[in-house]
């Protein structure tokens, strides 16, 4: 057994825990969370009662909930990898801002794209599509502001963080996000890093 275990469903947030993994090199073990799981539904609810992946439990220290708090803890705990800048350097701080801001404004209009039944207490036909209309527009207004910041190919400019891989994550989820060139050049970028493809397939982006 390794130190990490990440609970994890093909298509969703784990997607960039596993690539934050990956390029650190640590061994990890994997549990599948998808709906057949019931097992591993009760172990993950135990764990994070949001019942929500990604959760990465440690087994010296803490059971992490929340992908942008996983990855500011693995980044801490592994700095020489560099999934941020460094501590302390005017690139960390815009790094962390804009992770904090896709994982605060467009994961969750993704949610509310793709589920809107769940964000409204009279989910009819039209209150859902309204709703999925405007988690849309969200996205785009969102992306084209993170757009705006992109130096290229990364956010930063040529090194690339892991907030680059949480931006291609969220663009595979949101088709128009990858008509921005700017977006469209990060997103092939990422790929580029075998870790990041090796999550990326595993989790079954891009299909
Ligand atoms: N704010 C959370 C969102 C996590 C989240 O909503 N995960 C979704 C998959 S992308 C989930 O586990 N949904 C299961 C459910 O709602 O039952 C994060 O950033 O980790």
């Amino acid at each position: 057994m390794s130190g990490y275990t990440l609970y994890w469903k093909p298509g969703t947030g784990s997607m960039v825990v596993e690539a934050a993994l990956r390029l650190i090199g640590v061994a990890f073990d994997e549990v599948l969370v998808d709906d057949a799981s019931v097992r591993a539904k009760a172990e993950l609810v135990a764990l994070n009662p949001a019942g929500k992946v990604p959760v990465l439990a440690c087994a010296t220290g803490p059971v992490i909930a929340e992908s942008a708090a996983i990855l500011l803890a693995l980044d801490d705990l592994f700095p020489e990898t560099r999934l941020l800048p460094p501590h302390g350097t005017p690139a960390h701080s815009t790094a962390v801002q804009w992770l904090i801001f896709m994982a605060t404004n467009i994961y969750p209009a993704a949610l509310r794209y793709y589920y809107p039944d769940r964000h409204t207490s009279q989910p009819t036909l039209e209150a859902c599509e309204a709703i999925r209309q405007q988690a849309g527009r969200d996205m785009s207004r969102d992306f084209a502001q993170l757009a705006a910041a992109v130096k290229g190919p990364f956010l930063l400019g040529q090194a690339m963080t892991i907030t680059d891989v949480y931006a291609a994550m969220l663009a595979d989820w949101h088709d128009p996000a990858r008509e921005i060139p700017e977006i469209a050049v990060l997103v092939n970028a990422v790929l580029q890093a075998p870790a990041v493809a090796e999550a990326w397939r595993h989790h079954g982006f891009g299909d």
